[in-house]
């Protein structure tokens, strides 16, 4: 990103410093602003040493800096910073945060951000070739992997897709978005929140930090996403006048048969919310056909990654909560399903109307006796441990026709480092079968 002179003359504290708090370094000190940064990995501090001071700074005073720049992986409701911030009065951040300061400083341009439990990723990515089949310069950035401040500025006119965590509003304050999309509610992450209040207030934020006469896109298929489309219409949310509130329901039919990347009901829900984001900022009609059409898919999502005497082998690593599995386990008939990990709720609930789908279950990872003990009841298991094995064994189970589907319904990080390394991990043990 462009450097910025508002940053110059101030000093910022970085803590973490993995792929936003590398950019977040490298973006500060391109910006001439001091830096001090942070990791507990020594391996990690030694990336920043020419640009950085690097110090211990938590137990410092923290009153000479602007603000702190927290990654959104560092868990806030345990960690010592937040208090020692809160006491010296230094704001926290992040990244996005100091994005949105730095707009002032960048070409014309527009800002889409889309936040939700599920679904993130493939709306953003699915706004943001929306607006590139229109041949408007855009650019994708944020959770999804791409953290902003190392992208490069785009050219005046050009669209921002920021895909947003609820980690990452927490740590903003700023964001006026253009567009603001929100794709539902569901329980996740209540390791970080106190309740799941306190996480969908987090989602409910993105929209209070937009100007009124912004737009904001909500599909309201659940009460926590209805409820907040509802609220921004009240005064203390703004008063937003009804059309700039669009409200989207996945529920009704549509025909998805022309989109071969967005089949399922979760998928007509990311569809909705792409075209009328795409519309809200001008995208023609043409256009915004075309692109749900040509739209690639992203890999770990129900990804097809092989195929042995006819048995399918899908990738579907990013479905790391229960919510997020469902869909997959709509999608197949027969299905020998790997699940497990670092659990995010003590139930399956969501996922339960399609157990008539699962010929067995394989459960992996911290999660494996927990998951094995729910499930038993309803189907067989093999608690298995560890994914090649249950990789092995669900491909000697499944006859032609049956699908081996790793959607794991939990996070990755008790045995990988992300999602991304388990659906590599899969893939894999894929290609080593015999
Ligand atoms: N650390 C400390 N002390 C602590 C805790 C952490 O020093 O007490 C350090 C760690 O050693 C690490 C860094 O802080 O080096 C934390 O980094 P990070 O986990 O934030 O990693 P990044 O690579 O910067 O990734 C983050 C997002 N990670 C999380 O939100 C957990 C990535 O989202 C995102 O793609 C990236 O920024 C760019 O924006 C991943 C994710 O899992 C995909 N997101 C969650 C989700 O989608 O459900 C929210
Ligand atoms: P996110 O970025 O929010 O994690 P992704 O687009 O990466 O979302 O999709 C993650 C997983 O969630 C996919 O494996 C998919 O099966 C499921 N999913 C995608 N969209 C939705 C949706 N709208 N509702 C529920 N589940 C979804």
């Amino acid at each position: 990103m462009k450097p910025a002179t508002a940053f110059g003359d101030k000093r910022y504290a970085v803590l973490g410093l993995a792929r936003t708090g590398l950019s977040v370094v490298d973006y500060l000190w391109r910006s001439s602003a001091g830096v001090t940064a942070w990791d507990d990995r020594e391996e990690a501090r030694e990336q920043v040493a020419a640009k950085a001071r690097i110090e211990n700074f938590i137990d410092e005073d923290l009153t000479h800096f602007a603000a702190i720049v927290v990654s959104p992986g560092v868990p806030l409701n345990n960690h010592t910073i937040a208090d020692k911030a809160r006491a010296a009065g230094v704001p926290l951040i992040c990244d996005i945060e100091l994005f949105a300061q730095a707009r002032g400083e960048l070409p014309a341009h527009k800002v889409v951000g889309v936040t939700g439990t599920n679904g993130k990723s493939t709306t953003a990515a699915l706004i943001h070739h929306m607006i590139e089949t229109a041949g408007m310069p855009a650019l994708l950035g944020g959770n999804i992997g791409n953290p902003i401040l190392a992208e490069e500025a785009l050219p005046a006119g050009g669209v921002y897709v920021l895909e947003l965590s609820s980690f990452q509003i927490d740590l903003t304050q700023s964001l006026d978005c253009e567009v603001a999309a929100l794709l539902n509610i569901t329980p996740d992450h209540l390791d970080r929140y106190e309740s799941f209040d306190a996480y969908a207030a987090s989602k409910a934020r993105l929209f209070d930090m937009q100007s009124r006469d912004h737009m904001a896109v909500i599909a309201i298929d659940d009460a926590r996403s209805a409820q907040i489309a509802w609220d921004l219409q009240k005064p203390e949310h703004g008063a937003r006048d009804p059309a700039h509130v669009i409200r989207v329901a996945a529920g009704g039919c549509m025909d998805q048969s022309g989109w071969p990347a967005l089949q399922g009901p979760h998928n007509a829900q990311n569809a909705l919310v792409a075209m009328s984001a795409a519309r809200a900022l001008g995208v023609p009609e043409p256009a915004i056909s075309e692109a749900l059409a040509s739209f690639p898919g992203l890999p770990h999502r129900m990804e097809r990654v092989g195929e042995r005497g006819g048995v399918a082998f899908i990738n579907d690593s990013k479905a790391t909560n229960p919510t997020s599995t469902a869909p997959a386990l709509a999608a197949f008939p027969k299905i020998h399903w790997i699940l497990g990990g670092r659990a995010k709720t003590r139930d399956l609930d969501a996922c339960e109307p399609h157990f008539g789908h699962v010929r067995a279950a394989y459960t992996i990872g911290e999660s494996a006796e927990l998951l094995e003990h729910l499930l038993a009841p309803r189907m067989t298991v093999r608690n298995c441990g560890a994914l090649d094995k249950a990789v092995r064994l669900a491909a000697d189970a499944a006859k032609p026709g049956e699908t081996v589907l790793l959607s794991p319904a939990c996070a990755s990080f008790d045995q990988f480092s992300d999602y991304e390394a388990r659906g590599e991990a899969f893939r894999a043990a894929v290609r080593a079968l015999a």
